[in-house]
């Protein structure tokens, strides 16, 4: 850990951070809030895509998911300059079906909005939407995590707007103060 950053300068920073490397990979925010507003659209019918936008700005926000896609673009990268030891650089050129720690990184993801997350990021595991579809496509990239990362992230952005529908009971309001105020204080 490095003690120097002081911890109000550093949590912005690791924002802009994690925004950069989806960029450098490909994937704009705009790309995953098309996602989330697939995923939420049946839902809401007044739903806007700027408002699954904003959710997907907040989700960025979170330090536990910035943590999940430093380590996960880290792994691609990695793979992709074939600088992983065998047999994880093996696992991860042919994207070994039995390897599962990508999704697993991007459940830490979904996890932080509960339930409704997770139910949306096992729906996207089979149909893959958008900017999915596109990174699966893309050959010559290793993109392991990246694909797991950002149906992570969308899921979690449509929970996230979820629980804000007053439609939902008062209390996943409050769940959902008590979620983005913790992390803002952490
Ligand atoms: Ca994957």
């Amino acid at each position: 850990m490095n003690h120097d950053c002081p911890k109000s300068g550093w949590i912005p920073l690791l924002y802009d951070h994690t925004l950069r490397l989806l960029a450098q990979r490909g994937v704009t925010l705009m790309d995953i809030a098309e996602i989330a507003y697939e995923l939420q659209r049946p839902y809401n019918e007044h739903l806007k895509k700027d408002q699954c936008l904003t959710s997907v700005e907040q989700v960025l926000k979170k330090r536990e998911i910035q943590h999940a896609i430093i380590t996960g673009i880290a792994l691609d990268v990695l793979a992709e300059e074939k600088r992983l030891p065998n047999p994880l650089q093996l696992m991860m050129e042919i994207d070994e079906p039995l390897y599962g720690l990508d999704e697993i990184l991007a459940l830490s993801i979904t996890n932080v909005y509960g339930t409704i997350g997770l139910t949306s990021f096992g729906y996207l595991d089979k149909i893959k939407i958008g900017i999915l579809r596109d990174l699966n496509n893309r050959t010559g990239n290793v993109h392991v995590f990246l694909d797991d990362l950002v149906a992570g992230v969308a899921a979690a952005a449509s929970a996230r707007i979820a629980h804000e529908n007053p439609d939902m009971e008062r209390y996943r309001e409050e769940e959902i103060d008590l979620i983005d105020k913790k992390e803002e204080g952490a």
